[in-house]
Order: structure tokens, then sequence, then C-alpha cells
């Protein structure tokens, strides 16, 4: 007998997609969209529907394993909970609580995965994660410009005359948005996409526009001057609304078009007509996380957007510096959830410098580590030292769906369910503001059992007492407390499926900004206060010609890791037939100074690491220089592309600078 049921896609996305799952005899047989979700109506990815394969891959981890004498054997539950908490108990009298490492990234977008927090600030207070790879400094820049990171309503694109996609790979990582762009195309928008590659947006594009990468604050910055030549700036905000604006006048003032015509690598005319455009309001622009992947991430999304905000449209209908709808994850009781202020001890590692710490902090060493929704061996920048790093310490724990790179390295590898074996509810800060309610569909294979169940089983045994002792209903319950105030209840969404939840359609039109200063701010006070320089700068990435001519000698090429068409992260390649292999995507003039051809077998590297991949020509539209490798390939294919990246964190919000990268290239031998 089959049926139908109601769900979520639980994977880091920006869309978070309404879920209709077939169950047939007790197994998932289908993954599909669900027509009636107001954003998502039905459309879901490739990656969604593969949740159906993950979910019944004979490949699972089923039971708890320990590596004894370097090979995995099976162990009871019983042995392998006792055991951790035992260790835990002695690590912690021994050296103290923080020289335990909770590692994690975000793989799983249930409330409930945030009960991780709540596990370790109740057993004293762990050394902790802090920062984000992923969107880090772009946060931390919107937070200084506007006080907080908001996007638009989905639906507001459709009142924008103009539409820009900044450094956002929209049709291969947030297919509704592609569906919205497609629609007010037809509707009568201009679509511009700024971006190093002609990619599947640019394609749908009116016009697309190559830029050097990690040259777009640069680019913001020429559009401005040119703005302001032509007269096009909004007065009106920029007198009432804003402070700092004569700070940025005079940055604008000590560079030359032509200055930044060199470094950018667009021509002074496009700049002239993207001012047009963004004088001609409403404008939208929804920036990607690519730009800010460099050591100046932060400035180049500060300055992105002082266009938007100089150009009036920031705060009414149809404009907007989209990048992140953090009111979305701000309308849950996280905190309440994860009981901060139980911790005793507390140390941060940043997410990107984090094998470097576990190899060199010492007050106190790091003895263990657990791992929980991360793979860092494929997703932490260079591997060869995250390797090193979670080698070396005496315990590693990795709760795992599968024998991962990370978890090959563990001692314990304890087996956990997949979205379908769980009830949570799942929502995204990344794009809409709709949550969506995720039942237990099937019983986990084997003895692989939830996050949760291993949390609390840990904490009987440590004795946390009653602060660990709720149902699933009751957490529920607690992480949505204030939303019941606001009208909407967990037992209301079981009901329907996915609910809107309360936050601005138009963020910022009362013009009342969550600044120090209460306006938008162009010179951040929020970065002074910090001991920050609060003037946006004309900074440039770290490894480019203009900024370390030698190495640049070394390795001419810039390395773009982006996100995998056909995965999500390393979540999705061991499902994948035929077996994937690195591909090495080049732009064209590469393959003419170095003779290569489609499926040549090549050499990357640099001074961090090599990788070796077969080349794909990129045929047309792409900026010179550019070398393209997806990221999240596990080290049995080929990967980790990681090898080549550098830890450092960016200029602000500790985010990361993966795309700053230089390589060169050589033919190599099978
Ligand atoms: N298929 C798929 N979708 C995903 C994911 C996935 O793994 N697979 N992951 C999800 C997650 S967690 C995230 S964070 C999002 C990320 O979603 P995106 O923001 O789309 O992320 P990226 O893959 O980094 O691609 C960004 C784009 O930035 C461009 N870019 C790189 N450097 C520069 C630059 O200097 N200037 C400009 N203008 N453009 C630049 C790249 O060419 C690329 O087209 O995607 C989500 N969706
Ligand atoms: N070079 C390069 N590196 C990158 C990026 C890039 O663009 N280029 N992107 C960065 C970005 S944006 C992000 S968000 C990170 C993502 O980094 P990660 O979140 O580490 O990557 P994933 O592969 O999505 O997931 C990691 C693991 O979590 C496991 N998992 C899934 N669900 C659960 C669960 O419910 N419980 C437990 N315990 N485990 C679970 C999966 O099996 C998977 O092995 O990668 C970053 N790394
Ligand atoms: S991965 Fe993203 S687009 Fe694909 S089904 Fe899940 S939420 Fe939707
Ligand atoms: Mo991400």
């Amino acid at each position: 007998m089959s049926k139908v049921f109601t769900s979520a896609c639980p994977l880091n996305c920006w869309d978070s997609c309404g879920f209709k799952v077939v169950v047939e005899d007790g197994k998932v047989t289908k993954v599909d969209g669900d027509e009636t979700h107001p954003i998502t109506k039905g459309k879901i990815c490739g990656r969604g529907r593969m949740l159906e394969k993950r979910t019944n891959s004979s490949e699972r981890l089923l039971y708890p394993l320990k590596k004894v004498d370097g090979e995995f054997t099976r162990i009871s539950w019983e042995q392998a909970l006792e055991e951790i908490s035992v260790k835990m108990k002695a690590i912690k009298a021994e050296h103290g609580s923080t020289s335990i490492l909770h590692s994690h990234d975000y793989a799983n977008g249930g409330l409930l995965k945030n009960l991780d927090k709540r596990f370790f600030n109740l057993f004293g207070g762990v050394t902790e994660l802090i920062g984000s790879i992923c969107w880090g400094s772009g946060i931390e820049g919107q937070t200084w410009d506007f006080g907080d990171a908001y996007s638009h309503s989905p639906e507001d694109i459709f009142n924008s005359k103009n539409i820009i996609v900044w450094g956002r790979n929209v049709a291969r990582t947030n297919l509704h948005l592609f569906q919205a762009l497609q629609e007010a195309k037809k509707r009568g928008a201009h679509l511009i996409v700024i971006d190093p590659i002609f990619n599947a947006t640019a394609k749908i594009a009116h016009e697309h526009i190559t830029v050097k990468p990690g040259m777009d604050g640069l680019l913001a910055a020429g559009i401005m001057k040119e703005m302001l030549r032509l007269g096009l700036e909004n007065q009106e905000f920029i007198r009432n609304h804003s402070v700092g604006f004569e700070d940025l006048h005079a940055l604008l003032d000590g560079i030359s078009i032509e200055e930044i015509t060199e470094k950018t690598e667009v021509p002074v005319e496009v700049m002239t007509k993207l001012a047009q455009v963004y004088g001609d309001r409403p404008t939208s622009t929804f920036i990607g996380l690519g730009m800010q992947r460099y050591e100046n991430g932060g400035n180049t999304i500060r300055l992105i957007d002082a266009l938007v905000a100089i150009s009036g449209n920031i705060g009414i209908a149809g404009g907007g510096a989209n990048y992140a709808h953090k009111q979305v994850g701000q309308s849950f009781d996280v905190t309440e959830l994860s009981l901060a202020n139980q911790k005793q001890e507390h140390r941060y590692f940043t997410m990107m410098e984090q094998a470097e710490k576990i190899l060199n902090e010492k007050t106190p060493e790091v003895k263990m580590i657990f791992v929980t929704c991360g793979n860092p061996l494929t997703q932490v920048p260079d591997t060869n030292v995250v390797k090193k790093a979670f080698s070396s310490v005496e315990t590693l724990v990795v709760v795992e769906q599968f024998m991962t790179d990370t978890a090959e390295l563990a001692d314990y590898v304890l087996p956990t369910t997949t979205a379908f074996e769980e009830e949570d509810v799942y929502y995204s800060s990344m794009y809409h503001a709709y949550v969506n309610y995720g039942p237990q569909l099937v019983s986990a294979p084997g003895e692989a059992k939830s996050d949760l169940w291993i949390w609390t089983e840990l904490a009987k045994r440590l004795g946390f007492g009653d602060e660990f002792n709720y149902t699933r209903e009751q957490f529920l319950e607690i992480g949505m407390k204030s939303l019941v105030e606001k009208g909407l209840s967990l037992s209301q969404l079981k009901e329907i499926g996915h609910a809107e939840l309360p936050v601005d359609e138009i963020p910022w039109s009362d013009y009342q900004f969550k600044t120090p200063s209460g306006k938008y701010e162009f010179t951040s006070k929020s970065a002074e206060q910090k001991g920050l320089l609060g003037q946006l700068t004309l900074a440039l990435p770290k490894e480019s010609k203009w900024t370390n001519a030698e190495l640049a000698k070394k390795f001419p090429y810039q390395l773009l890791t982006i996100h995998p068409l056909r995965s999500n992260h390393s979540q999705h390649y061991h499902l994948l037939s035929p077996e994937p292999k690195v591909r090495v995507e080049i732009s064209q003039n590469i393959a003419e100074q170095l003779q290569l051809m489609d499926d040549a077998y090549v050499r990357v590297w640099n001074e961090r690491g090599e990788i070796f991949g077969y080349v794909t020509v990129l045929k047309q539209g792409v900026h010179n220089d550019i070398v393209k490798i997806d990221e999240g390939i596990w080290s049995r294919f080929g990967g980790s592309v990681n090898q080549l990246t550098s830890s450092q964190v960016s200029d602000n919000g500790l985010g990361s600078i993966l795309y700053d990268c230089l390589v060169n290239i050589e033919a190599a031998n099978e």
C-alpha cells in the first residue's frame, strides 16, 4: 500500500522546498514537490529527489563502530555511549570541558538540530566554532550597514523594473528564484547578471557582465562614481536616512574610473549603463555568496549595499539588497533551545581556522572532537591541515549517515537517521519565510538513531537531569514558543504542512535601521565599536597580481570552487552514476596558452596542495584566467578541492576566503 505524505527538504539550500513523499510498505519510494507550497509550488531539484536514494542506500551506516588497531569493528550502542560518556567525564575533570571541540556545519535545516548546543552547554561549555565558511563576511557587512541582513519577500521581485543578480549562481543553487526570474522577464523586467562565469543564469539574462573575481567592490565604486557624475543618486535617502556619505564620497574621489576599469576589467560604458539602471528605480539586487569569499569580501558586500542605498533602492517595493533572510531564523526561540547561559566555560575557534587551532592551542589541548552535521575533510579549507588536525586528537566521534572522508578518520562512528526517519520543522534563513513540517515517515535502518536520541542518551549518562529530559514534541514547542504568541502553533503547522512566518515583506520600508545611529551607515559605528575601521575602503583580494605579483607569476589563474549542480556539498556524490570525477573547467585563454583540450588530464596546484582532474574548456563569455572546480567531491573520487584553498578569515564576520585562491595547471599522466 502506498501513501503520500507532506514533508520538507532538510538540505542547506536557499529554497527550503515543500515535499510530497511516497511511502510504500514502510519504505520511501519517491520524493516529489508539494504543489500546495506557496513558494516552491511542486518543483524540486535533483538533490531533493535523490533523498529517496540517500535514505535507501546500501551504503548507510547501520551500527555504531569503533576503530580498533586501525579497523572499524561493530559495537553496541550501550558500549559506544558508555565509553564516550566516561571519556567526556574524564577529559572534563582532567583538562576542563573546553578540551572537547564540537565541529559542525549546517547540513540539516531542522529546528531540533540546534539541540547540539544545548547538550554541550549543559556539559559545561566546550570549544565552539564561530564565524561562517558560507556567508559570514556578507552577513557582518549588511549588519554594519543596515543593522541586520534581511531580504524582500520572493513575490516582490515582480515589482522590479530591473533585476541584478550579482555573484549568485541562481539556476544551480536557487531554483525558485530562477523560476521567478523567468516569470519577471516575461512580465517585462530587465535582467542583468554580474558573474565571472557565463552560467545558466547568465544565459537567460538580457546582459551578462563579467568581472575580474574579487573586484566587485571596485565595480560598485565605479558605478557609484558614474551615478554621482550623472546626478542619478537619491538625495532624499542620503540626506534623511543615512550617515557617513561624505566618507564614501571622499573614497570615490580618491580613485579614477580608468583605474577601476583596469582592475575590474569592466569597461567604463558598462559602469555608466549600470548607473543608469540603478537610477531607473525600482531595481532589485540579488547578492550571492560568491564575491564575499575573498579577503576583501565584507567590504565588497558593503560597497554593493552602498550602491543600492545611494540609488534609493532600499525600503521600496521592487528594490532591496537581497542577500540573507535572517528574520526567518530569528522567528524561532533558538536561545531557549540552546541554553547558552548554562555553560561555565567557553572557548571559540573560527570555523575557518579550526584545524590550525586543533593542532596548536595548548590551553587546554583539544583531546576530543565531536563532528555533527558536517564533513570538514571535504568542506573546510586547507584539507591537508584539516586531515592532520582531525587525525591528531585522542578521540574523534563522528555522527554520520555515511562513511565520509571525516568518518573514515573517526575513533567512534555513530550512525544517524536521515530526515524522513525523524520529525522536525525546517526553515532556511536564505530566501523565503515559510517554515515546513517534516513528520517521521519511516523507521531508521539497522540501529541508526537521531542526533536527538544520541544527545539524550549521553545526557542521561552525564547526569544532565531534567534539562535534557523532554520529548521531541516538547522541544519543538520550546523552539516555537514565541510563534504561538504570533498565532502559529505546532499543531497548526502539522496540519497544514507549511506556514508563513511573520516577517517584513519589504524590509526597512520605515527607514528605521537597526544600526547604532538608527540610519543606514556608510561609515559603520558597530565596526568602530568593535575597534575596526568603520569606513568603506577599496580593498583588493589577497591573491592577485595587484596584491602579490610574485605569487601571481607562479600561480597565474584564479580558482573558483563553487557549489555543485547535482550534489548539496558532499552529500550526493557517492549516489551519482556514473561515478563522479574531478572536472577542471578552464577559460579559453588558459586552454590556448597551455594547449589543453577537453578531457585532458591535468594537475592543478599551489603552495597548499594539488588536485588532479579532467579538463572541460569553458566555451563562452567566461572571464580570462578562470579555473572552476566544483566543491564537495570526496577523496575516493579525486577530492577534495579544499586541498588548494586557504583557511584565512575574511576582512570581517569571520567569513572565508575560499575563492581568493591562485593556482597553476599542467598536463599530467593518468
Ligand atoms: N546545487 C546546489 N545548490 C546549493 C548548494 C549546493 O551545494 N548545490 N548549496 C547551498 C548553500 S549552503 C549555499 S551557501 C548556496 C550558495 O549559493 P551561491 O551564492 O549561488 O553560491 P556559489 O556556488 O558560491 O556561486 C556563486 C556565484 O558567484 C560567482 N562568483 C565567484 N566569485 C565571484 C566574484 O568575485 N564576483 C562575482 N560577481 N561573482 C563571483 C560564481 O561564478 C558563481 O556563479 O547554495 C545553496 N544551494
Ligand atoms: N571549496 C569550497 N568549500 C566549501 C564551499 C565552497 O563553495 N567551496 N561551500 C561552503 C559552504 S557554503 C557550506 S554551507 C559548507 C557545507 O559544509 P557541510 O555542512 O560540512 O557539508 P555537507 O556535505 O552538506 O554535510 C556534511 C555532512 O553532514 C551529514 N549530515 C546530514 N544530515 C545530518 C544530520 O541530520 N545529522 C548528522 N549528524 N549529520 C548529518 C551528511 O551526511 C554530510 O556528510 O561547505 C563550505 N565549503
Ligand atoms: S535542495 Fe534546495 S531546491 Fe532542491 S529540493 Fe531541497 S530545498 Fe528544494
Ligand atoms: Mo552555505
